[in-house]
């Protein structure tokens, strides 16, 4: 593509001054969009004129990332199917790279685009820039994070230490969306000491919900799960995707890591293999499509039951299939409520959710609703070390947030909650653990979500 063919259409620019801004951004790529809030847009067109338009983008920056926000006029999905490309100038000359000056494209709707360095080029896939979007559903606001040292040509190339050219480009229509210029700040982001992955409160139950994808009677694996399945330490382990074994052979398979399980309970249900461990028995185990609906009897530890469904929703372009399931799911959810269980007993939606398609699936679990008539509250807890909330590694695709906890707050506090990964962890915090920077991409692709639950 060649710049002749590019028209230039009106756009207006802001200069923004950093300088005025005196601690990182705490942003977090979770697809919540309350963390910009207090970011001024970089760019605004006075109105969206085209069919395909940017009504507004956001940059900020810390010593890690550079965040973007790109705010659309219409849905989409960013990772399929659209014409819109990101084009960075890092190295601050205009005359250097391909189209505006960019040493960086990336075409979001192919999840391709390529780094020119020095007259060549190399196509990319996400993992070049540790490109992170949130959120994988479709929706017309998106936030984007993309690391400065990703790739050895975007060190080279000064990335991160020159004024940006930042394009937004409709591949489509051939027409710039927007061009503006940022000066990165590279502010550290405070760093809270981490050195425990334990409850806040030995009376909090910790759930953990994992997608072992079928590998957990990998005999390669087995010794890193055992490492990490005991530094999480959980009072409830559901695993979804565990085809193999039934749940006493999964249980004990799992017992050296869960301090040896003694009296515990083993409940394997639903299309997509949910298994649930706990020394809880089961009152009612009901398969909900790919899913599972778990009644647990937590007394006479804590009072009453725990109304718990395993989400392991169909995937990918099964869009129908997976509305279907969520739809399933929260009339259980309403029958639960209406006829069976006592009033004020907790309930937690848990598991795999797989939202990659539109946003209505997840309004439709939300909605299966709380029991003071507000919906479900989504936890969206993030990485312990990232700012973060994706749960599943990418592949093809960016890390995603495919695993969700939605509870009853009303009835239900949670005190800590993360998501596990192994990966630029503290090295006293694995060593205490046991535990190696790479366990977990050697042994997951989804990642363990935690939460302890408090019961009011
Ligand atoms: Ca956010
Ligand atoms: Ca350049």
């Amino acid at each position: 593509m060649d710049v002749f063919h590019v028209f230039f259409s009106g756009c207006l620019l802001f200069f923004f001054s950093n300088q005025l801004v005196a601690t990182p951004h705490p942003i977090v790529i979770d697809g919540r969009m309350d963390d910009w809030t207090d970011i001024a847009p970089l760019f605004q067109p006075e109105r969206p004129a085209k069919p395909f338009d940017l009504t507004s983008l956001w940059v900020t920056d810390d010593a890690q990332y550079l965040f973007l926000r790109i705010d659309l006029n219409q849905d989409i999905l960013l990772q399929e199917n659209n014409s819109l490309a990101l084009y960075l100038d890092i190295d601050g000359q205009g005359e250097t790279g391909d189209l505006a000056g960019a040493e960086i494209a990336f075409f979001f709707g192919d999840r391709r685009g390529y780094i020119q360095h020095d007259g060549e080029s190399i196509p990319i896939e996400y993992q070049a820039l540790d490109l992170y979007i949130a959120p994988s559903t479709m929706g017309h606001s998106f936030e984007i994070s993309i690391s400065w040292t990703a790739h050895p040509w975007l060190k080279k190339l000064g990335f991160g230490e020159h004024r940006l050219g930042v394009m937004l480009f409709d591949r489509r229509e051939k027409e710039i969306l927007c061009y503006a210029h940022y000066f990165p700040t590279r502010e550290a982001r405070p760093i809270l000491p981490l050195t425990t992955l334990d409850r806040a409160d030995p009376s909090h139950l910790r759930l953990v919900t994992h997608n072992v994808n079928k590998r957990h009677f990998h005999p390669d694996k087995r010794d890193v799960f055992t490492r990490i399945y005991q530094a999480l330490d959980p009072d409830i382990l559901l695993l979804e995707e565990a085809y193999e074994g039934s749940a006493e052979e999964i249980l004990d398979y799992f017992r050296p890591a869960l301090n040896g399980a003694p009296d515990w309970y083993a409940y394997k249900a639903g299309e997509e293999a949910t298994v649930v461990l706990s020394p809880f028995p089961a009152i009612q185990v009901v398969p909900l499509g790919n899913s599972a609906a778990y009644l647990l009897d937590l007394r006479p530890a804590y009072e009453g039951e725990l109304a718990l469904v395993v989400l392991s929703m169909p995937c990918c372009r099964a869009d129908s299939a997976r509305q279907a399931e969520a739809d399933q799911i929260a009339d259980y959810v309403r029958v639960w409520k209406d006829f069976q269980l006592k009033p004020g007993t907790p309930i937690v939606l848990a598991g795999d959710a797989n939202l990659v398609g539109p946003a209505a699936q997840l309004l439709t679990l939300l909605e299966a609703g709380d029991w003071d008539g507000s919906p479900l509250t989504d936890l969206c807890p993030k990485q312990l070390q990232r700012p973060m909330a994706t749960t599943w590694r990418g592949e093809d695709f960016s890390p995603s947030r495919l695993d969700y906890i939605l509870y009853s707050d009303s009835v239900l506090k949670i005190g800590r909650r993360f998501v596990f990964d192994t990966v630029e962890l503290p090295s006293p915090l694995l060593q205490r653990y046991q535990l190696k920077p790479d366990d977990a991409p050697r042994t997951y692709k989804h990642m363990p979500v935690v939460a302890d639950l408090i019961f009011k």
